[in-house]
């Protein structure tokens, strides 16, 4: 179609004077998202021994933060113990009375942090790693320039992602059907994005220069699942193969201890040996691994 065919042609969608909220969309998630926010039923959040409970699900921003929990525990911050409790959003777990009451906003992950006067809850997966960075003072530059070099790749991956899984994933991946416009147009941005990234990492080694920090804890679950064919099995079709500094640094982060642990961590799905619905004791990694558990 020419540009000009293509202005002529009639719209199929004329949206109406008041927009209506319709359940049977199609897409994958339209039994779970509405308009609305709150609480849809009354029950209270289980609370663990440790003095941080997180409740969660492994999905890239739940990792984010397991990940980073993990890392702390692995410099030996007892204070960071955690028990991970599974927010399981296919059910509407999110919108327990609650849950909303830790994080109004109704998404994991969500922080409720036991070791402070009063209770302390974090919600936003950027606010909580910041937040666990800035107590136990690891995984941020003290330096200003460098802190704030950190600062701007975190506030980068909070706010490209929403492009990422909210429009490339979403109509790649979860749409009813292939609509090529916004295909298109996010195919593109997510492209630039990991161009972006890519660019960056073939002068530095990490985001924030030479040391591992949490600007790479925060990108490495969203850009490096990408690169590696792991998000909405887009790996051919974005290229991603050529993104190779990119896929450099995915590499080495996936090989840190803590980094495969964290991972783990309230997977409820795939293979069974990457699984750890629920974490309240280190020794639950080994226990899952173990013959008795399978
Ligand atoms: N900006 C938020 C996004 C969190 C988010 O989108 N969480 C998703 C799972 S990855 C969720 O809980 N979705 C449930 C829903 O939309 O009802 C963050 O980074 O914490």
């Amino acid at each position: 179609m020419t540009v000009e065919e293509h202005k002529n042609a009639p719209l199929k969608y004329e949206p109406p004077k008041v927009w209506k909220f319709d359940t049977e969309n199609g897409g994958k998630f339209s039994k779970i998202n509405k308009p609305t926010a709150g609480a849809t039923h009354e029950k209270e959040l289980p609370i663990g021994k440790h003095p941080l409970q997180l409740y969660s699900l492994g999905t890239p921003n739940g990792v984010k933060v397991t990940v980073l929990l993990e890392e702390l525990l692995a410099k030996g911050h007892t204070g960071a113990e955690y028990n991970a409790w599974l927010v399981n959003i296919g059910d509407g777990d999110q919108f327990s009375s609650g849950f909303v009451s830790i994080n109004p906003n109704s998404k994991i992950p969500a922080l409720l942090d036991l070791s402070t006067p009063t209770p302390t809850r974090v919600f936003e997966s950027g606010a909580i790693l910041l937040y666990l960075a800035e107590k136990f003072g690891e995984f941020i530059p003290e330096d200003p320039t460098q802190r704030a070099e950190c600062y701007s790749w975190l506030f980068w991956q909070m706010g490209s992602a929403p492009f990422l899984g909210g429009g490339f994933g979403h109509f790649y991946a979860y749409a009813p059907e292939k609509f090529e416009y916004p295909i298109n147009r996010y195919t593109m941005e997510v492209k630039r994005q990991l161009d972006v990234l890519n660019q960056h990492l073939a002068k530095n080694e990490y985001f924030c220069g030479d040391t591992y920090t949490l600007a790479d804890i925060a990108i490495w679950p969203w850009y490096g699942a990408l690169v590696k064919g792991l998000l909405y099995n887009a790996g051919e079709f974005i290229e991603a193969h050529s993104y190779t500094n990119v896929i450099r640094w995915t590499d080495q982060i996936a090989e840190r201890e803590a980094v495969k642990r964290g991972r783990r961590v309230n997977r409820a799905w795939g293979d069974p040996a990457s699984q750890l619905p629920e974490r309240h004791h280190a020794s639950d990694f080994e226990i899952a691994m173990s013959d008795e558990a399978v």
